[in-house]
């Protein structure tokens, strides 16, 4: 029978080969609890993201609008779905999970606890923050942990049509008439800092990013994954005549990339900390939902228990 200091190298091993980790492989508690904090944050992530969107399905200016932001926000359910499942092979029940939202013990990403006010909101998330989760989330495709890396693969090839699909809405708001510039713009002003936020704290205050790298979860760290959005989304800014709202958002010849200016990390962290725009809204609505889909769920239980009784022929009065 081999120790657990043998289960540790043959653990060591794999993740040195950039071989998966699964579900039923051996692994050190401290991998299992950041894997399960930072996929269960994203699972949360996806589902609260589907709010601020949902705000305006009512609202899309025409049927064809509607109709791509119901398909993407209900996308959004199904890379949560994908996420919890990941979860679930960990250890952890659905129920736990959303408990540990519930109470603030689990967080989700800061960049939905601040308001949409205009149809433009719609055109800056898909861009800018499906934009900035694509970046995250190819590294993520070679994550070490098999059911992550396997749910990332199937959500980055949504998230690269949600990202063109917002990017669209904003080249025909800046192509068209003066309001409707204004409209862009404006939205950009506001997605701006928070979306370049949600790539985490500086490398140098990360506490979880030395783990997360040496055990091949995270394959690059928050600063290098947010210049790489900056350098990539500023040339498409420019593309449709949109001004970035950093003035000194300036390239850097000797770096090879774009330098910028001082992010509001007081701002950031008060918004995790639960005190955004936002956050108490985004969790009542949570919980109100939840609670009024309890009859649908035990309804649903209830068919399946029936299905399978009758299968095994057995009466269910
Ligand atoms: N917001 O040590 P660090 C989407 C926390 S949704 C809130 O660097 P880590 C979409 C962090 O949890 C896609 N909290 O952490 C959906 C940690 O606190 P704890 C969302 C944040 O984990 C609908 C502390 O700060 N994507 O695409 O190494 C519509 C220190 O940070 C945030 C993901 O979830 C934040 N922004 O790195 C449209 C990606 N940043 O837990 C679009 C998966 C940090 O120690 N997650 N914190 O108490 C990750 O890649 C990593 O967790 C992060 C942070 C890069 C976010």
């Amino acid at each position: 029978m081999e120790n657990s200091t043998q289960f540790e190298e043959i653990f060591n091993a794999k993740i040195e080969r950039g071989d998966f980790i699964e579900p039923k492989d051996w692994m050190p508690e401290k991998y299992r609890k950041t894997l399960l904090r930072q996929i269960s944050q994203h699972a949360h992530s996806e589902v609260i993201g589907m709010q601020p969107e949902g705000n305006f399905i009512t609202r899309a200016p025409s049927l064809r609008r509607k109709a791509v932001l119901l398909a993407k926000v209900q996308d959004e359910a199904g890379h949560g779905l994908y996420l919890y499942s990941a979860c679930e092979t960990l250890g952890i029940s659905r129920e736990e999970l959303l408990d540990q939202l519930h109470t603030g013990k689990a967080k989700y990403s800061s960049i939905f606890n601040y308001p949409t006010i205009t149809w433009a909101d719609m055109g800056a998330i898909g861009w800018l923050v499906d934009g900035a989760a694509i970046i995250n989330q190819v590294m993520l495709q070679r994550t070490s942990y098999g059911p992550y890396s396997r749910a990332m693969v199937r959500i980055c090839k949504e998230e690269s049509f949600h990202q063109r699909q917002g990017y669209e809405i904003m080249c025909v708001l800046a192509n068209g008439t003066a309001e409707q510039k204004a409209l862009a713009q404006d939205a950009l002003d506001r997605w701006w800092w928070p979306s370049i936020m949600m790539f985490g704290p500086p490398d140098g205050e990360s506490k979880n990013s030395a783990d997360s790298i040496r055990w091949k979860i995270k394959r690059e760290t928050n600063d290098e994954l947010r210049q790489k959005f900056i350098d990539r989304t500023v040339g498409q800014a420019e593309f449709i005549g949109l001004v970035i709202p950093d003035k000194d958002l300036k390239w850097n010849e000797a770096r090879g990339h774009y330098d910028y200016g001082k992010i509001n990390w007081e701002e950031f962290n008060k918004v995790v900390a639960g005190n955004g725009v936002c956050n108490k809204k985004r969790m009542a609505h949570h919980i109100k939902s939840q609670e009024e889909g309890k009859w649908v769920r035990e309804a649903a239980n209830a068919y399946a228990k029936k299905k399978a009784d009758r299968e095994k022929n057995i009466l269910v009065a």
